[in-house]
């Protein structure tokens, strides 16, 4: 009986040694800032060893809410799925993303965004970078689409692959792994990302009118909208970190500040001294406020992006720059009071949200963590694998 323990025991450390040392693979990259992605303790890793193994696999939880296909999908990734048809793809995505992150830093939020509005319609489809043709109305032509910026960065990468290896690398992948590389520039974790998703050839404008969470969203429906996929109250927490970086206009949350729900007042729940400064960066008529947007950067620069250099006035997330601890500030703002959109705020309404806002304000390690979790599972939701779906040759266009 020792000699089968033993036996496995071997079979299992090979297994990491295999995984670890993939050239291809960045599992563990050596250099990456700050802090690598490593599973974290309790939920998360109940199992290291068959976690290594099995990366692309979802962890328990994540069925809640979701249907079979989807389980079945997830599971279909595969790590490093591209290492034959186009090893050199993850290192362009990652370079490119890198360079563009160095002249427009607003690349790594916009991404983030973008990931979330792509896989809460119908899925990491890459649905959401379609455009809109004579039959059919696209997600981004749609209202909550509304400033969505990154759709230039994708082509960008997507013509770099293309020359390497036409029709090949899905914009699904692209988006989730671009997004992925630009949250690590910005300060924050790093995760595993196993690839084969395929795309989409239809773009669901009425699903992204109606079913993207609403900036004035009361907790109860923010809570509905992502227990529906699978996400808890912890999760959202998480989640909603992600609005620690980036650009909030205007207009998403002008109304709490002027005429809240059409009463002509202010959002009572909001601070006055924090109404103030807030109508001082946001006036009445959003237009005649001065940019709060990071400065545009150098038109000289080689990567002119139209999308990331929006003159709209707006609040800035990122107070505390890229090296900081990606996330901590957003919950502090929340226990004072200070969220800037109704519904991050509103976590603070719900017992169990409220603690996990407490909880992540103290222990960033904590919020890290678990964010790299919850990124990874937003980057598998309802995922299209062969022989479903295509892969596009333009991001833009179904092939
Ligand atoms: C209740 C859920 C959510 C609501 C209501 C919401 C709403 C919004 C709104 C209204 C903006 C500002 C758009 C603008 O004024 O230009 C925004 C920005 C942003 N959101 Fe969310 N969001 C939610 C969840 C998420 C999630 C889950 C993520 C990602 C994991 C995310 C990532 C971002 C990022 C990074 C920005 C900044 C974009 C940029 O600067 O380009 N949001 N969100
Ligand atoms: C660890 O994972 C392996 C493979 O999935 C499984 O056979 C084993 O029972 C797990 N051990 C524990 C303690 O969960
Ligand atoms: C306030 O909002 C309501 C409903 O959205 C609208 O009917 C009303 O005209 C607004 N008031 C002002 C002063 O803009
Ligand atoms: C970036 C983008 O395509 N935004 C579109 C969002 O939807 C509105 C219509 O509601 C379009 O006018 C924008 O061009």
């Amino acid at each position: 009986m020792d000699w089968i323990k033993k036996l496995s025991l071997l079979t299992v450390l090979l297994c990491i040694y295999i995984a670890l040392t993939n050239p291809n693979a960045d599992t563990m990259r050596k250099n990456s800032p700050s802090v690598l992605w490593f599973p974290p303790p309790s939920r998360f890793t109940r199992n290291l060893s068959s976690r290594l193994m099995s990366w692309p696999q979802p962890y328990d939880g994540y069925l809640n809410g979701v249907d079979s296909a989807t389980r079945d999908s997830a599971e279909s990734l595969e790590y490093d799925y591209y290492r034959e048809s186009c090893p050199q793809a993850e290192k362009i995505i990652r370079e490119t993303v890198r360079q563009i992150y160095g002249v427009h830093s607003g690349v790594a939020p916009a991404l983030l965004r973008l990931v979330f509005h792509d896989c809460f319609i119908k899925g990491c489809d890459a649905s959401v970078l379609l455009d809109s043709t004579e039959v059919m109305n696209a997600e981004k032509d749609t209202p909550p689409n509304e400033t969505l910026k990154g759709f230039d960065v994708i082509d960008v990468i997507k013509a770099e692959i293309e020359e390497v290896c036409p029709s090949v690398v899905s914009c699904a992948d692209i988006l989730v792994l671009a997004a992925r590389e630009g949250l690590l520039m910005a300060g924050g974790p790093f995760y595993p990302l196993s690839t084969g998703r395929r795309d989409s050839t239809h773009s669901y404008a009425d699903l992204a009118t109606y079913q993207l969470p609403s900036p004035y969203g009361d907790l109860s429906d923010t809570i509905a909208s992502f227990g529906s996929r699978g996400f808890d109250e912890r999760e959202i927490v998480n989640l909603l970190g992600a609005h620690s970086i980036g650009v909030i206009h205007c207009k998403s949350f002008q109304s709490r500040l002027y005429n809240f729900s059409g009463t002509n007042e202010p959002d009572p729940s909001l601070d006055v001294g924090f109404l103030d400064l807030m109508r001082s960066k946001c006036s009445k008529s959003v237009s005649a406020s001065p940019s709060l947007s990071p400065a545009p950067s150098s038109s000289q620069s080689s990567f002119d992006f139209s999308s990331l250099t929006s003159e709209e006035p707006g609040e800035v997330m990122n107070y505390e720059g890229p090296s900081s601890g990606f996330g901590t500030l957003y919950y502090h703002r929340l226990l004072q009071g200070k969220g800037v959109l109704y519904a991050d705020q509103q976590l603070m309404v719900g017992e169990e949200t409220g603690s996990w806002v407490r909880a992540y304000a103290s222990d960033v390690s904590l919020f890290r963590r678990d964010f790299a979790e919850t990124m990874m599972k937003l980057s598998n939701l309802q995922v299209l694998t062969a022989p479903n779906g295509q892969v596009r040759h333009s991001c833009s266009k179904a092939a």
